[in-house]
């Protein structure tokens, strides 16, 4: 018997069914945040879905093809409203101070990985590394992937649950998680995790992301959806 019907097909059919089983898989998704996802998946046209992925993850990606960054070159960039922009290696992530945070993973369209550990720089220490300008109000991610991006306020941006992770359960971030560097928001969906992060950038105001142009809600929290800055986490 195959217990999962829809295994192997097209993301695009398993995120529709996905969403259709929400009520049954538990998920708190409000009835228009899933008519938004249905409108956003329309122009999309396919996602990119390789399986099978470790643990229950299914592997995202909004574009084909994305080039590896070895460990020994990449670099993230964080720029903007800072008093001292920087370029930092992974030596140079590896020598701030480390945090990990043990979390479930949840996707907005239905799957949830539980107890995944992530380690990494929390964002406010990396933030402290390079200084805030008082003009500062939000944080932008982009993806060296050169199509996805994402934004927090500066106030979410230095929640200590919001990371650039370096190591997932114990091993470097691989590439098809987003690695060398990925962020990682636990408190919110998954589609603020942006993968393959290459730059951050401080900004006066917070700019709509790949998927927020799309229709998600910036504010992604998870079992929410009024958008409050009181999330559990
Ligand atoms: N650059 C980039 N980051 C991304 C995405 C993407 O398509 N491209 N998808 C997001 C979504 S919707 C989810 S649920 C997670 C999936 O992470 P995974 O591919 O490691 O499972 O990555 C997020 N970050
Ligand atoms: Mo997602």
């Amino acid at each position: 018997m195959n217990e999962d019907p829809v295994e192997g097909t097209p993301i695009g059919r398993r995120v529709v069914l996905g969403m259709l089983g929400l009520g049954a898989a538990g998920v708190a998704v409000g009835a228009s945040l899933q008519q938004k996802v249905n409108r956003a998946l329309a122009p999309v046209g396919g996602i990119q879905d390789v399986l099978p992925a470790a643990g229950g993850f299914r592997y995202y990606s909004v574009t084909g093809g994305v080039k590896r960054h070895s460990a020994a070159t990449h670099r993230v960039t964080v720029g903007g409203l800072v008093d001292k922009p920087r370029a930092f290696t992974m030596a140079d992530l590896a020598r701030l101070p480390q945090t990990m945070l043990d979390k479930d993973f949840q996707c907005v369209t239905g799957w949830r990985v539980p107890n995944v550990r992530w380690t990494g720089v929390a964002l406010p220490d990396l933030l402290d590394a390079v200084g805030v300008s008082p003009r500062a109000k939000a944080v932008r991610f982009k993806s060296f992937d050169g199509v996805y991006t994402e934004s927090l306020t500066l106030d979410q941006a230095r929640r200590r649950d919001v990371m650039v992770a370096t190591q997932m359960n114990g091993k470097p971030v691989t590439h098809d998680h987003g690695g060398p560097t990925r962020l990682y928001v636990a408190p919110m969906y998954g589609y603020k995790s942006l993968k393959w992060l290459g730059g951050i950038e401080l900004t006066d105001k917070v700019e709509q992301g790949y998927w927020e142009d799309l229709g998600y809600d910036v504010d992604a929290w998870v079992g929410r959806s009024n958008g409050r800055d009181d999330a559990p986490t």
